[in-house]
């Protein structure tokens, strides 16, 4: 199993170069990306987007976002805590510090939580019943056409494992327990919704489905995907998956000894 090492040795490169609709980040340099190198100049704009002030539970019951103020969120529900057990840095005004550094946008972005926003990631494999060769049962994401593993956010109180059963479900419509499945990587995830104050954790775990179990499953894209398809797993296809999903397709590629 991995924590999260790798993707924060990238130093938030999708987190500074991609940039989602409402986005505009200022440029980070890699050499001022880490919180510990001073950067007089930086001044990034700060960005929440308004479905997320919408959902601010304060001002709406069972809303799924914090609190606009991050001192008001953390006396509600306690400092916010990483995968990794890692600690968190704050600004001066309680802001929780992103993990791998700037990203050229203050605020939350597009995410609801102040700090770690968590998310459950399924890699699905098999082996084509042709060709042989390993292949991810990989979405393309409606967001913004990147191909990706079918993930999506932990709900409040839920169990990682239904929270992969469960998106799965959603995005593929294949009902699959992934109770066995083994976890391959903890951590942070280099996401292009990343912002100096709220990011993205994943629990990613792998399940490879023998010739029977894949034979029977019949995926059908969900409502966040808009394709869904058995990818062949070359470096090529690999290389171009969205956020840090490579890294975690490559830890499963060497459990499958390729
Ligand atoms: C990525 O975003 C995670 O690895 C996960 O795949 C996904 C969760 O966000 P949504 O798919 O719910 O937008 O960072």
């Amino acid at each position: 199993m991995h924590e999260g090492i790798a993707a924060e040795s990238l130093v938030n490169l999708k987190a500074r170069s991609e940039s989602p609709p409402g986005y505009s980040r200022v440029p980070v340099p890699a050499d001022r990306v880490s919180w510990a190198t001073p950067f007089d100049d930086y001044a990034p704009n700060t960005y929440t987007a308004p479905q997320v002030l919408e959902n601010d539970l304060s001002v709406r019951p069972g809303g799924w976002a914090d609190e606009a103020d991050p001192v008001q969120t953390f006396a509600r529900r306690g400092a916010p805590r990483r995968l990794t057990g890692r600690p968190i840095l704050f600004d001066a005004v309680g802001r929780p510090l992103n993990p791998a550094g700037r990203t050229g946008l203050a605020g939350r972005g597009l995410l609801g939580k102040w700090g770690p926003n968590f998310a459950a990631d399924p890699i699905v494999t098999r082996f084509n019943p042709v060709t042989g060769e390993p292949e991810l049962l990989a979405i393309l994401r409606k967001d913004n056409g990147q191909w990706a593993i079918p993930g999506g956010m932990v709900d409040f109180g839920e169990d990682v494992s239904t929270t992969l059963a469960r998106e799965f479900h959603e995005e593929a419509g294949v009902k699959l327990d992934m109770g066995d499945a083994t976890l391959v990587y903890v951590g942070y995830v280099d996401d292009p919704r990343s912002t100096d104050h709220a990011w993205i954790e994943s629990t990613v775990k792998h399940k490879h489905l023998d010739p029977a179990a894949a034979s029977r499953i019949e995926p059908v894209a969900g409502d966040d995907a808009a394709v869904i398809r058995w990818m062949k797993l070359s470096d090529a296809n690999v290389a171009s998956l969205y956020a840090s999903h490579s890294e975690f397709v490559r830890h499963v590629m060497k459990r499958l000894g390729r």
